[in-house]
């Protein structure tokens, strides 16, 4: 058995929370990450008949059976993940039942997976219905899209076209819009049910007054997903309050779908 320490999506892991912790975005025990892993590359560094122990996930995931994640414990920090893997985060395979955990690695102080697993879960189940390819759901505080969910209007068709309009390369990484929510208690099965919902059209899903949901492939697709909205937001924070003399027009976002192939949200411009 290979150790686990040397784990490819082990490290990728320790190395995303500590960049997502250095930017800001993850203060105290902010954020949240999920991480779909292949069976047989866990086989390698783990014995997959040795459950650690179980914990129920508060809802069924039939969809998820025998799937292994990667998940950042409750109540833990991001700064802490690098140095302490073993304690902060966990492995864990749904169980057949679909409502149960079986922890094969990790939380080792008898912690337990993020707060935030329903809405992972459902948003994981919600973006591989679209996209057999998604691995990752991610969550996290960014400062300058929480910022903007305070002064703009938080209505998906607005909400994108502003973020559309900041920079040139907002269409061409999220061409297909961010979904939003209004503010709603989290933790719970219903602000996972409305993420799950949002995820079916959308990979970004912004809580208003919260933060940000983003899926992916894996965990540098959807962290770059992140980090471009809140370099839009950046931009929009940077300059909300000063007139404007140039801006990114509906035609030059046409003429920017031509030119990098994209499917986009064609209803979100006026032409
Ligand atoms: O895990 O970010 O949404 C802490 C949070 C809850
Ligand atoms: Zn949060």
């Amino acid at each position: 058995m290979k150790n686990i320490s040397d784990a490819p999506f082990l490290k990728e892991i320790c190395s995303a929370t500590s960049n997502m912790y250095r930017l800001g975005w993850d203060e105290r025990n902010g954020g949240n990450i999920s991480y779909m892993l292949n069976e047989n590359e866990v086989a390698e560094y783990l014995d997959l008949d040795k459950v650690i122990r179980t914990i129920p996930t508060g809802f069924e995931a039939k969809e998820l059976i025998g799937r292994i994640f990667i998940v950042t414990g409750t109540g833990k920090y991001f700064k802490n993940v690098e140095k302490d893997p073993e304690n902060n985060l966990g492995i864990i395979r749904i169980a057949k039942d679909g409502a149960t955990a079986e922890l094969l690695w990790g939380y080792n102080d008898g912690g337990q997976f993020t707060s935030e697993l329903p809405a992972h879960l459902m948003s994981h189940i919600s973006r591989l219905s679209v996209d057999s390819e998604n691995r990752v759901v991610m969550h996290c505080h960014p400062d300058y899209t929480l910022a903007m969910t305070q002064i703009h209007e938080m209505e998906e068709r607005a909400l994108t076209r502003t973020l559309w309009k900041q920079m040139t390369e907002s269409i061409v990484v999220f061409p297909d819009g961010i979904g939003v929510l209004p503010w709603m208690v989290c933790g719970t099965n219903e602000i996972g049910k409305a993420t799950a919902e949002k995820m079916k059209k959308h990979r970004l899903v912004i809580w208003t007054l919260h933060g940000i949901y983003g899926a992916g492939k894996d965990l540098d697709e959807t962290f770059g997903l992140i980090e471009t909205v809140e370099k839009a937001a950046k931009q929009y924070m940077l300059t909300a309050h000063l007139p404007k003399l140039n801006t990114i027009t509906d035609e030059n976002l046409v003429a920017l779908a031509k030119r990098f192939n994209l499917d986009y949200r064609k209803d979100y411009l006026d032409i």
